[in-house]
């Protein structure tokens, strides 16, 4: 993605300084000077116009040739990931489920928060991880800015991607499509750790009783801080 992008800006800049280039070569070498003929005018110049159709064309599908190559290598599947991971987008709050992992023994344990206090997502560094996203409610979008990619969240649909998260450190992960009334408050941290770290945590996420999968529904409903704007809307 990074690459695609740079690359990106790199293709443009040297088409604007071209295409600028040539105006302001035009525009100087060109000029009407005093005292002489209006320059010849060019119409209907065959290979000109052939050229600023084909040029353009060729750009773009370098461009979307580009695209897919990136979109392809970002989305390529990992097959046995180490980790898998359940990321529910509800309204308003991201709950992660983390399945089957050997810290716990195998029992599922979750990271949830609240409109106050977001949600913590924890990765163990230079592991694979597969992410399935689901959605009780409405359309979110699981966003890590840092990992230059994100996904929607949609009721009914399991979209599914694997990451190995390859630094660590902690990054902010946001919701990236309007969902509702706390839209801005759907922001959590990401710890990216050593092994040990994310083991650690899940047997403090086991020991204090967040083991299930919550999946939405009033779990979710009550995560996300539901009671709120229940009051809000009955002004209790
Ligand atoms: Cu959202």
């Amino acid at each position: 993605m990074f690459v695609l992008w740079v690359g990106a800006w790199i293709a443009s800049a040297v088409v604007l300084v071209l295409v600028l280039g040539l105006i302001l070569w035009v525009m100087v070498r060109y000029r009407r000077r005093p005292g002489n003929e209006v320059p010849s005018q060019l119409r209907y110049h065959l290979p000109l116009e052939v050229l600023y159709t084909v040029a353009p064309v060729i750009v773009v599908a370098i461009f979307f040739a580009e695209t897919v190559t990136a979109q392809n290598k970002m989305l390529e599947r990992v097959e046995e990931p180490d980790h898998t991971i359940t990321v529910v987008g509800s309204k308003w709050q991201f709950t992660f489920n983390y399945l089957g992992e050997e810290a716990t023994a195998g029992q599922d344990v979750f990271d949830y928060g609240d409109t106050s206090n977001p949600t913590e997502l924890w990765l163990p560094v230079d592991e694979s991880v597969q992410f399935n996203l689901v959605s009780p409610d409405v359309i979110h979008s699981f966003w890590i800015p840092e990992f230059y990619f994100k996904m929607d969240v949609i009721p009914g649909k399991e979209n599914s991607f694997d990451v190995t998260p390859t630094r660590e450190g902690v990054f902010t992960g946001r919701c990236a499509e309007f969902c509702g009334l706390y839209h801005t408050r759907m922001i959590f941290k990401v710890h990216v750790v050593s092994r040990d770290e994310y083991d650690a945590h899940l047997q403090q996420l086991q020991a204090a009783g967040q083991i299930g999968q919550p999946e939405g529904g009033a779990e979710a409903s009550r995560i996300a801080g539901l009671a709120e704007v229940q009051n809000l809307e009955t002004g209790e």
